[in-house]
């Protein structure tokens, strides 16, 4: 395997899993604590470690902080849509733009793990409460054409903030950084 996809995926892509108690509770470990697993991840960098990109041509440490902010407003949303509304359509978002906008320079990144502390203690509260029937409770995705499951959201998620943190604590042991 080619080292650019390595560092891309250091936890592997993505695979859409079916429901199981065991998945369920680890995916609910990982919505309870990626706050404090991003924080851990990043603690004790400075401004230069803090703006180097994760592998080459990627998102420098901040852009990646923030975007895990970004995509998870996103995610609790769809979540929360696909529980009270009858196959909403969910909203997809350039995340580049995204990344590229003003704060995600400007803004320190403990702005960003503050929200995500919060945010997170609200998201698991719903998940965890989600009875077996909601699971399969559907939502739209109009660009890919695809019909998610809130359980398919649900384990996206929880994959993509380890996702994420990996790619920083991978970059650390790299860099050496301890
Ligand atoms: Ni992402």
């Amino acid at each position: 395997m080619p080292e650019t996809i390595d560092l891309r995926y250091p936890i592997g892509t993505f695979q859409p899993v079916a429901y199981s108690d065991k998945i369920r509770e680890s995916c609910l470990a990982d919505i309870r604590f990626l706050p404090q697993a991003l924080e851990a991840a990043v603690q004790n960098l400075d401004e230069h470690q803090l703006q180097t990109p994760y592998r080459e041509g990627g998102w420098n440490v901040k852009q990646v902080v923030h975007h895990v902010a970004d995509s998870h407003m996103n995610g609790y949303t769809r979540i929360k849509l696909g529980l009270t509304e009858d196959f909403p359509t969910i909203k997809p978002y350039d995340e580049v733009a995204w990344a590229n906008l003003a704060d995600i320079d400007e803004v320190p990144i403990n702005v960003s793990l503050t929200l995500l502390h919060a945010l997170h203690q609200r998201w698991f509260v719903i998940v965890n409460n989600i009875r077996q029937d909601e699971w399969e409770r559907k939502v739209f995705h109009p660009e890919s054409k695809k019909e998610m499951s809130v359980w398919y959201l649900f384990t996206q998620y929880a994959w993509h903030g380890r996702h994420h943190t990996a790619h920083i604590n991978r970059l650390r042991e790299r860099m050496g950084w301890g």
